[in-house]
């Protein structure tokens, strides 16, 4: 997306997106892979794996000493994620609005966890919150051959350049 994102404010970012054990529990991932290819984002990294405890553990080392801690470490570790990497223009702030309100009990309707989550414990997904939270995220998650960058043919249909 550089060739068109460049002239405007947020430029062509990645960003790390995972649904959740409980997302993938509840078959949602065909629902968010949906509204990120709807946006206009590009999927350039996508796979199903048990988190080990030391992939969650440097994910969210700054919760650390938070009393949710463990038990988040045992929410993630419940069953298989889908982590993927979206491209496009401004995607990290994006994908946080896409995313909404870290507790979804107050996650407005039209967001993915204001639609499919009622409580800050099951809240579906996970997208990187900076681009430089993203850059680290995509780094512990994915091997850079992993990646595959590609252009889609709708760019000029997304941006004017
Ligand atoms: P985010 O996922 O919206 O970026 P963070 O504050 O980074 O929110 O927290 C990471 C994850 O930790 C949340 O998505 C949620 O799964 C969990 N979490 C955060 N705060 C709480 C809490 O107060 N109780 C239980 N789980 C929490
Ligand atoms: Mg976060």
């Amino acid at each position: 997306c550089q060739l068109y994102s460049s002239a405007v404010a947020g430029g062509c970012e990645r960003t790390l997106v995972a649904v959740k054990p409980d997302g993938v529990q509840r078959r949602l991932v065909g629902e968010i892979i949906k509204r990120f290819e709807q946006r206009g984002f590009t999927l350039v990294g996508l796979k199903l794996l048990q988190a080990s405890e030391g992939i969650l553990a440097e994910h969210y080392h700054d919760l650390r000493r938070k009393p949710f801690y463990p038990a988040l470490l045992r929410y993630m570790a419940a069953g298989p994620v889908v982590a993927m990497v979206w491209e496009g223009h401004n995607v990290v702030q994006t994908s946080r609005a896409m995313v909404g309100d870290t507790d979804s009990s107050q996650a407005k309707p039209g967001t993915i966890r204001g639609d499919l989550s009622v409580h800050i414990s099951r809240n579906v997904i996970h997208a990187s919150d900076s681009v430089e939270g993203a850059e680290r995220e995509i780094s512990l998650w994915f091997h850079s051959g992993e990646l595959i960058s590609w252009e889609t043919s709708d760019q000029s249909h997304l941006f004017q350049g």
